[in-house]
């Protein structure tokens, strides 16, 4: 049970670790430089057409991604051990993709229809970070700590129910990304909607909103007009005080931020969301093998975790869950 979710969240913070005091390509200049350069590369009739044609399929709060060629990842990496490079073309299906991260309320009316027990339930336990837990709390639960990443505690009878541990409840945040749920439970909500999760390819060409080589799913500037446009977090607090700029110290509700023309919300920021790709493909046969996940969360800043970027990726094992993860399904054309 330990090995479960500490062993991807050690993993995850090791390569994380490991990027803090490495030269890892992104200083600002940089950034600054390619956010010039990309300034133009957008042919502004077939973005019309594209926007056009998206408003017009509208499904079940789901958006038609149009079929065809796609670039994706990036040259420009900043997490090398992650591979988000190189950057390249891949060509994709026309498919639907949820406008939304999936709400607590939407996953309250799986449960009722269905009676499904997540696998923190099951487990009797998850993840919690630090500045959610009073200082009583905390000190009972040191020895629970992620030890490379001891922001983390392993909270017992923490889940999507009860997202901070015993005495915490969603009332209040019904139309927030749902939390604490693995892999496996997003594919069988996915499932039950007749729906299915993203692949990571699809999850990133409708992340970059039909936009070529760009950072975010609006362009390369990371407050444009001086407005946020995501949920992350803001100061060099962490992991103890989050400034909240953009008005919030956890997750947002599922339509809060507005990203890009395939009217997509939160896709980076907010929850990070899960797709269907195995991490290592090697791991096929893997009873719990690592799955993919994009968008980094509102736990994310660009000192140390630049991962709300669309060519950014991670992975957990596929029965993880922490207090920061989510998703959104996907659907075939039909
Ligand atoms: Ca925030
Ligand atoms: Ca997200």
């Amino acid at each position: 049970m330990l090995a479960r979710s500490s062993l991807y969240i050690i993993l995850s913070f090791l390569s994380i670790l490991a990027e803090i005091n490495a030269d890892c390509g992104c200083s600002q200049t940089s950034r600054e430089e390619r956010a010039k350069k990309y300034e133009r590369s957008i042919d502004e009739n077939e973005f019309e057409k594209v926007h056009k044609w998206t408003d017009a399929k509208d499904y079940d709060n789901m958006s038609l991604i149009p079929k065809g060629k796609y670039t994706i990842g990036t040259n420009d990496q900043v997490f090398r051990a992650d591979k988000e490079g190189p950057e390249r073309e891949v060509e994709i299906e026309q498919f639907y993709i949820d406008k939304y991260e999936v709400s607590n309320e939407e996953f309250e009316k799986f449960v009722k229809t269905t009676n499904y027990e997540t696998e923190a339930e099951k487990f009797g336990d998850s993840f919690v970070f630090k500045i959610f837990l009073d200082e009583d709390t905390q000190k009972k639960n040191e020895d629970f700590r992620v030890l490379q990443a001891p922001w983390w505690y392993k909270i017992k009878e923490t889940n999507w129910r009860q997202p901070e541990g015993p005495g915490s409840n969603i009332k209040d945040r019904m139309n927030h990304p749902v939390l604490h749920v693995s892999y496996n439970d997003a594919t069988a909500f996915c499932k039950w909607k007749n729906k299915r999760l993203p692949t990571e390819v699809e999850w990133e060409v409708a992340c970059r909103g039909g936009r070529k080589g760009r950072l975010f799913p609006w362009g390369n500037k990371e407050m444009p007009k001086n407005e946020h446009w995501m949920n992350i977090w803001h100061g060099d607090g962490f992991p103890n005080e989050n400034r909240a700029d953009d008005g919030f110290v956890g997750t947002c509700p599922v339509d809060k931020f507005r990203q890009n023309d395939y009217d997509l919300y939160n896709i980076i920021g907010n929850a990070w969301e899960w797709t269907s790709d195995l991490w290592d493909k090697n791991q096929v046969n893997s009873e719990n093998p690592e799955r993919v996940k994009k968008g980094g969360s509102f736990l994310c800043h660009k000192s140390y975790c630049y991962r709300y970027r669309c060519a950014a990726r991670s992975q957990n094992t596929q029965d993880s869950s922490s207090g920061n993860l989510s998703f959104r399904c996907a659907k075939d054309f039909e």
